[in-house]
């Protein structure tokens, strides 16, 4: 009795299955078709009008009767006894106008959305080998997907169930298993390889006249480093960044500067500490002051932050955090002690290193971009030279590519006398992602960009106001103290 149920329960399903499908899919095709007849300006669910939404409502009502009808068609074949409605030839049917209003979804997905596949012309070198990737990836798997769903509805509908037939019984066939194994692996073996030596020659085949540029990654900016007249860029390392070095670069003066810096908070901290039970004893007059007057009563807001503070201070969690931030101080100084030592860390070739605000490059020049990241994970993006590469905190990335379109013949190509080419960020990082980026000039000739270099300040800090401040952090308060400090 219980098997009867369940079977009379996945029966009335399996018929239901085909009316619930059009009814959730038919408001898309609709709303497609308009579209196909006048395109929205943007496509979002906010365009639509009354007029649409209507339409919609009425067509799930007719849907719903439909349903209705086949409702009342099974009751009628319970009772008669008789088969009213062949669900096999509806379901079959189903399928064919399924393919046809999927193939025209398809058709409709690449004419009005295709254009944002399609970047313009590669501004780099490698950038064709990638757009040939892209397409002929897209190609065969456009095809297979093409010819796979064709052969499915289609299959659906023909070998659909007939009492007259039988079902033939095929288990294997050789032939057939050795074609559709070979067959994509050949494919996918192109694809895949091309992908490979691809991807090898950006990132390792590096030419040796290649030009290195730091490209650094903070919340929420980029700064770009390139060596000065030496052309050799500098070491770095996260324990030297301060307000005045913010890339942290291995540099004499900027170090000892730090040193200095970190030593008067070892000191500052030192005499916080031994003065400790006096600030304690302070913190509770207030306290006891504010309940003895009533001002507890009238200013809760106040009296709650020092009624914390000497809660916090009894308990010993003042003390706590002074002997945390002495520690933290104290490992940075010994840090930054040991690579002092190292002579060939502080091999002098940072002193005139350019930290600048905007990357500058030739046309028809080797770059290698070596990436570095403060805080948190970002992504250096720049579709113009379909480049992209992930700044990871701590594990340097780099991306070679040669600029071959300046940006004066983009504006012309583009005819938009506007036009830049930008770095951005293509990690979500953080609450001012969307801002982070960096314009990108491409020159034609070398003594145009040794114009621009020259304009560019030795490794001097940039102003104040655009040093990243990790917020919150417990020892940024010097550095947003400390100026802009020239190291000569
Ligand atoms: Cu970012």
């Amino acid at each position: 009795m219980r098997v009867d149920t369940l079977r009379v329960c996945i029966n009335s399903l399996s018929k239901r299955l085909v009316a619930m499908f059009a009814f959730l899919l038919s408001p898309l095709f609709l709303l497609a078709a308009a579209d196909v007849v006048a395109p929205p300006k943007e496509f979002s669910p906010l365009n639509w009008d009354w007029i649409s939404i209507l339409i919609c409502l009425l067509i799930v009502l007719i849907i719903l009767v439909i349903a209705r009808a086949f409702d009342i068609g099974s009751l009628t074949e319970k009772i008669t006894g008789k088969t009213v409605v062949s669900w096999n030839n509806v379901n079959a049917y189903a399928a064919m106008v399924f393919l046809v209003l999927g193939l025209i979804g398809v058709w409709y997905e690449l004419v009005y959305h295709g254009k944002y596949l399609k970047l313009d012309h590669s501004a780099s070198e490698h950038g064709s080998t990638l757009d040939s990737m892209f397409f002929w990836t897209f190609g065969f798997t456009f095809f297979v997907f093409i010819v796979t769903e064709i052969l499915l509805f289609y299959f659906m509908y023909r070998y659909r169930y007939n009492e007259k037939r039988k079902a033939l019984y095929y288990y294997h066939n050789n032939k057939l298993e050795v074609i559709w194994t070979i067959v994509p692996s050949i494919v996918l073996t192109f694809l895949v390889l091309r992908g490979f030596t691809t991807w090898s020659k950006i990132t390792s085949d590096i030419p040796k006249d290649s030009q290195e540029i730091e490209v650094f990654a903070y919340q929420f900016g980029w700064k770009a480093r390139y060596g000065g007249d030496d052309k050799m860029l500098g070491n770095s390392n996260f324990n030297f960044i301060s307000g005045s070095n913010p890339l942290g670069v291995a540099e004499d003066g900027a170090v000892v500067e730090l040193i200095k810096e970190l030593e008067g908070e070892v000191s500052k901290i030192k005499l916080k500490q031994a003065t400790a039970a006096d600030s304690i004893k302070v913190w509770k007059a207030g306290y006891d002051r504010m309940v003895a007057t009533g001002l507890d009563r009238t200013y809760p807001e106040d009296f709650k932050a020092v009624k914390e503070r000497y809660n916090d201070a009894v308990s010993g969690g003042y003390e706590r955090q002074l002997k945390k931030d002495l520690k933290r101080k104290n490992t940075a100084l010994k840090r930054i002690g040991e690579y002092q030592k190292d002579k060939d860390f502080f091999d002098g070739s940072a002193k005139d290193d350019r930290v600048t605000t905007e990357i500058v490059l030739v046309k028809g020049k080797p770059y290698i971009f070596k990436f570095r990241a403060r805080d948190v994970i970002h992504s250096a993006y720049m579709p113009d030279f379909r480049v992209q590469m992930n700044c990871v905190p701590g594990m340097p990335t780099q991306f070679a590519f040669t600029p071959v379109i300046t940006t004066a013949e983009a504006r012309e190509f583009k005819n938009n006398a506007e036009f830049d080419y930008y770095l951005f960020c293509n990690k979500i990082c953080g609450a001012a992602h969307y801002n982070m980026k960096i314009k990108v000039t491409v020159v034609s000739s070398e003594a145009e960009y040794n114009t621009w270099l020259a304009t560019q300040a030795p490794f001097v800090a940039p102003p104040a106001a655009e040093v990243p401040v990790a917020p919150a952090a417990a020892d940024s308060s010097s550095i947003v103290k400390k100026g802009t400090v020239a190291i000569k």
